[in-house]
C-alpha cells in the first residue's frame, strides 16, 4: 500500500526523526543516557511509530541505510549533549541504539560504527547497541563476530526484550553482551500490589544471574514510582519508562539531565 511505495525515498526526503527516552539510574535517580527511537513523519499519515515501518524497512533492505542514519544522528546527539554540558560535567550521557537483525548480518556494521564514532569524537563506551534476544537465539559465530569486535572496542551490547525469547540462560555466557534489558512484561507484573511472589522470584533470579555474569540490568516500561522502588529493591540497575519520561526531543533529555544534576 502507500507506505511501501513512500518508504524507499523517505530517508532522502528527510522524513525520519529520532526521539530520546531517558535511562535512569535506579540507585540515585540520575539520568545516565537515552534510548534513540526512530519515527517517520509521513506527509499524509503524520507521525508513524517504528512498529509501522521497521518490518517494511527490513523487508525492503532500507533498514541498512536507515539504521546507519539513526546511529549517526544518535551519536552526533550524544556529542552535542556532551558539548552542551561543558565537557562531561554531568557525566557522559550514553546513547542506546537499536539494531535490527539485518544490520547484524550486513558486512559494513563494524566499519560504519567505527567511522561514526571517529567522525563525532564520541568514545565507544558512550554507545550501547541493543539487539533483541530473539535475534541472537541460536546465533552462530559468524553472526556474533561483529558484535564481539564492537564489544572489544568498548561498545556495550544490550540484549533487548529479555525474557520474551526462549534463550537458554547458560547461553548468555557466550554472547558478547554486557546489559540485559528486561522486557516490559516483567515490569507490568510489579504493578499489582502485592506483586505476584513468583514474578518477584523470577526477577530476583534473573538479576542474580545477570550480576554473577557481570551484566547490568535495565528494566523497561516503568510507569509508577512503586514499580521503580520494587525493581530497585530487586537489584535492577537502570530503568526506562513513562514514569520518568516519554520518548521526546533531544532538548528534553538535556533538561532532564540538568534538572537532576
Ligand atoms: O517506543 P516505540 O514505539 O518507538 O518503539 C517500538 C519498537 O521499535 C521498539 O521495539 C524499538 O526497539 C523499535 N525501534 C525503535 N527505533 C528503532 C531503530 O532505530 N531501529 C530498529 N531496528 N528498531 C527500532
Ligand atoms: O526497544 P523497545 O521495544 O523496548 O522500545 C521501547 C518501546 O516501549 C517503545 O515502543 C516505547 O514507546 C515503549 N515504552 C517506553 N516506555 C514505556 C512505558 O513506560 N510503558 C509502556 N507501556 N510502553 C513504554
Ligand atoms: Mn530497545
Ligand atoms: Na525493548
Amino acid at each position: 500500500h502507500g507506505l511501501t511505495t513512500a518508504l524507499p525515498t523517505a530517508l532522502d526526503r528527510g522524513e525520519f526523526f529520532i526521539e530520546y527516552q531517558p535511562l535512569v539510574h535506579l540507585g540515585d535517580g540520575s539520568v545516565r543516557g537515552a534510548e534513540a527511537l526512530v519515527r517517520w513523519l509521513h506527509p499524509q499519515h503524520g507521525v508513524l511509530s517504528p512498529d509501522r515501518f521497521i518490518p517494511l524497512a527490513e523487508h525492503t533492505g532500507l533498514i541498512v541505510p536507515l539504521g546507519r542514519w539513526v546511529l549517526e544522528q544518535s551519536v552526533r546527539q550524544a556529542r552535542a549533549w556532551r558539548d552542551a554540558n561543558g565537557g562531561d560535567a554531568l557525566g557522559p550521557l550514553r546513547i542506546n541504539v537499536n539494531l535490527s537483525p539485518c544490520q547484524l548480518t550486513h558486512p559494513g556494521l563494524v566499519q560504519d560504527t567505527v567511522e561514526i564514532l571517529e567522525r563525532t569524537g564520541v568514545t565507544p563506551d558512550a554507545l550501547c547497541l541493543e539487539v533483541t534476544e530473539s535475534a541472537l537465539i541460536g546465533a552462530d559465530d559468524d553472526l556474533l563476530k561483529p558484535l564481539r569486535r564492537l564489544a572489544e572496542m568498548g561498545v556495550d551490547i544490550a540484549l533487548d526484550d529479555f525474557g520474551t525469547g526462549y534463550s537458554n540462560l547458560a547461553n548468555l555466557r557466550r554472547l558478547p553482551v554486557s546489559v540485559l534489558k528486561l522486557d516490559r512484561s516483567f515490569t507490568q507484573s510489579m504493578q499489582r500490589f502485592p506483586a505476584d511472589p513468583v514474578d518477584l522470584k523470577i526477577v530476583e533470579g534473573v538479576v542474580a544471574l545477570a550480576h554473577s555474569l557481570d551484566l547490568a540490568v535495565t528494566v523497561e516500561g516503568v510507569e509508577t514510582g512503586a514499580q521503580a522502588e520494587q525493581l530497585r529493591i530487586l537489584g535492577c540497575d537502570t530503568a526506562q519508562g513513562w514514569y520518568y519520561a516519554r520518548p521526546g526531543p533531544p532538548e528534553r533529555l538535556h533538561e532532564l539531565a540538568l534538572a537532576d544534576a
